[in-house]
């Protein structure tokens, strides 16, 4: 007879709250029974928070997914044993695995292996790496596969995993579209919500072990004992779960908090001032993280100020953190308005002479793309440009520029893209994902960073599928050279079903969905040709008094021609990059086309690949991209037997939501381009319902994420 648990969880509807760890029950009858007899003892000393939490985890999964309460104990009896364990403590262990392998798994990882049928073991050098193994085991089981001679030695492969959440003291969130903060500042430290606990077992279920509470464009309150109390709290509670907390710094703090006439990183009472001040922290937090720090960019206070360098600025933050083992992260993303030069080589030229001026406690932290969060962008030249500096990758799970939570768009391609571009800085095989794990010039400190997308929100991310993007930023963090495919099927199984009937299609849908953004936003490479400030929704026309938020900047479309042209006879931005590739994007006939306007600027009747002209081009690739939307929603309307009412109806309703505004960007952006080109828009596709004017006078207040 099936247990009652089994009942119940078919019949309620899910509001998407349990993410990817909703253990639901086994099915396969067969692979339920081998389960159950291989889990039945459990050797494991829960004498650490991190090994109370795997317990906690391995009793509520256990008994969802399998219906049964295992029996714990510290000593190995009989056969059929799981057994977690540090290398040294047991027989079972001590003689199955390898001194090379336990080397191999470092500080975080974990080998997992079934042991001739008998036991199955667990085992890292840490407790972290404990619960990772644990957390692993559990989506295995979650994916029902079998255990046989399963054997994973796993490790992630960057250091510095992180969310970066840009979150404001007052709860709202900068590009936020799930909802207010998660960090209840008020309640805080006394009310501990069980959120923030479900929120650290699902970082710690993907590997994340940082987590940057504090919005980028920072506010100083955040250093003072207030708020570190506040901070502290938030911390104790993350501790079991690996994940460590770092805080934004706002370079100006001396000043704003203590009234010290500078911030001059040169200055003695400012690097006074600082180590008092990490000292402080650390009395709060012993094992806090460190800095994330934005300066010199879109406001924000930093060593230009004072004429320093931006490795001034960071060197004087890392020296007082240092001591306690504290990093700086130090973002990249500086450009200025009043500069002359092509925003998107901005932050090479500044970063790029200091290579080697860096303290080993610092990483840069460079975008994925030159501009910002984009679409599609090439690969930051930064990768690849700086051997002697660590540096860490910044993704943007937050989808600022893809459809805000109301577009089912998967990230996970856009970054594998990035990560497996060749940047040829030490010849062929020279991936981005090499440059930021160490591999390609021996780093010692590596990351990758992802703008969260994470909110109050029931559902955690807005969108029901919003929740891949955070667990493909986790896996890929741990490990960069995993491929999209792999991640969706990962997911689609944990968080709907395992039945091949729906993964099959819904993978598919997923996997498309980053091309068809492009296609019904910018095509061809067009890029920030998004409405002005909040960024949802098209504004090819949008102009203003900073050319460099505007869309005529980057299109730069005339009677003739449009594109920017940043090849060598135009802003020379592909001299940033190593030959072969700036010779690939300098030659319009070489470039791949899906850069083509992002490098150069072409006419309208330019024949692309396919023969078109550009002009008819892009406009069935906008059309291409509603088409796409509608097949996305065909495919999830035939997948209603899958899913539980809530989830099913929410999704089709966004689904809704993206289909309208991909026919918005469609027909605003042909109609518009279509008063230079002055070509007609091609007969086989879709043409516009309405004018130019009514789009061009869509106004949208309030938007979410912008404040
Ligand atoms: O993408 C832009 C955003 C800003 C953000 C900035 C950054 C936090 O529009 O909201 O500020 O990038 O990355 O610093």
């Amino acid at each position: 007879m099936l247990p009652l648990v089994f009942i119940f969880l078919h019949v309620f509807s899910e509001d998407g709250y349990r993410l990817w760890l909703r253990y639901a029950p086994v099915e396969n009858a067969v692979l339920l029974q081998k389960y159950q007899n291989q889990v039945k003892n459990i050797v494991l000393k829960a004498d650490t928070p991190s090994l109370k939490a795997a317990k906690t985890e391995l009793e509520t999964a256990l008994l969802k997914m399998l219906g049964i309460r295992p029996v714990f104990t510290e000593t190995v009896e009989g056969r059929n044993n799981l057994v977690i364990e540090l290398p040294d403590d047991f027989d079972v262990i001590k003689n199955n695995t390898g001194a090379q392998e336990l080397q191999v798994i470092g500080n975080e990882g974990f080998i997992l292996r079934q042991i001739k049928n008998e036991n199955f073991i667990i085992v890292a050098n840490s407790h972290v790496g404990l619960l990772y193994g644990v957390f692993r085991f559990l989506q295995i089981l979650q994916q029902e596969q079998p255990l046989p001679e399963l054997n994973v030695v796993d490790a992630p492969k960057t250091q510095v995993r992180i969310l970066n959440h840009w979150d404001n003291l007052d709860r709202t969130v900068e590009r936020g579209y799930a909802g207010f903060s998660l960090w209840d500042w008020f309640r805080l430290p006394d009310v501990i919500h069980p959120r923030y606990i479900d929120y650290a077992r699902a970082n710690a279920s993907v590997g994340i072990n940082g987590t940057a509470i504090t919005n980028v464009n920072a506010n100083a309150q955040i250093l003072t004992p207030v708020y570190l109390e506040k901070v502290k709290a938030l911390a104790d509670a993350f501790r079991p779960y690996g994940l460590k907390v770092y805080l934004t710094a706002r370079f100006s703090a001396p000043m704003e908090l203590d009234n010290l006439p500078t911030a001059d990183p040169h200055d003695k009472q400012v690097q006074d001032w600082w180590n008092r001040k990490v000292e402080e922290i650390y009395s709060y937090i012993p094992d806090f993280g460190g800095f994330l720090v934005k300066a010199d960019s879109e406001g924000q206070p930093g060593p230009h100020n004072y004429n320093r360098t931006q490795a001034e600025g960071a060197n004087m933050l890392a020296d007082a953190v240092a001591p306690f083992g504290g990093i700086v992260m130090w973002r990249a993303f500086v450009y200025d308005q009043h500069m002359p030069e092509d925003r998107t080589k901005q932050a090479y030229n500044e970063f790029k002479p200091l290579d080697g001026k860096f303290r080993d406690n610092v990483i840069v932290q460079v975008k994925n793309g030159p501009l910002d969060f984009q679409p599609r962008e090439p690969f930051h030249p930064l990768f690849g440009g700086m051997e002697k500096t660590n540096l860490m990758m910044e993704f943007q799970i937050t989808q600022e520029y893809l459809g805000f939570s109301t577009h089912l768009v998967f990230l996970a391609p856009l970054y594998e893209e990035c990560l497996q571009f060749d940047t040829h800085a030490k010849g062929k095989g020279s991936t981005v994902a090499k440059t930021i794990d160490g591999s390609l010039y021996g780093q010692k400190l590596t990351g990758m960073a992802g703008v969260s997308n994470i909110g109050t929100d029931r559902n955690w991310t807005g969108h029901p599928f919003g929740q891949a993007n955070w667990y493909a930023f986790g896996r890929l963090a741990w490990n960069p050279y995993l491929g999209s495919r792999e991640i969706a099927n990962e997911w689609i199984k944990m968080t709907f079903t395992k039945n091949h009937d729906f993964v099959r299609p819904v993978k598919k849908m997923m996997l498309d969905s980053r091309e068809t953004c492009v296609n019904y936003m910018t095509p061809l490479g067009l890029h920030h040709i998004m409405a002005a400030g909040h960024h949802h929704g098209p504004g090819p026309w949008v102009e203003g008094r900073r050319p460099d938020w505007t869309a005529i900047y980057y299109h730069r479309a005339s009677a003739d021609s449009i594109g920017f042209n940043r090849s060598s006879s135009g802003s020379n931005a592909i001299g940033q990059y190593h030959q072969p590739v700036a010779e690939l994007f300098d030659n319009s006939k070489s470039c791949p086309e899906e850069f083509l306007l992002w490098f150069h600027r072409v006419p309208w009747d330019y024949r692309v690949k396919s023969g078109n002209t550009l002009w008819d081009e892009m406009a069935y690739r906008y059309n291409q991209g509603v088409n796409d939307v509608r097949t996305m929603q065909q495919t999830w309307n035939s997948l209603k037997d899958f899913v539980d009412n809530e989830r099913f109806r929410y999704v089709e309703s966004l689904l809704g939501i993206q289909e309208k505004e991909a026919v918005w960007w469609r027909n605003s952006c042909l109609l518009y381009f279509q008063t230079f080109s002055n070509m007609p828009i091609p007969d086989a596709i879709e043409q516009p319902d309405k004018t130019l004017e009514y789009y061009m006078g869509i106004r949208e207040l309030y938007m979410p994420g912008h404040h």
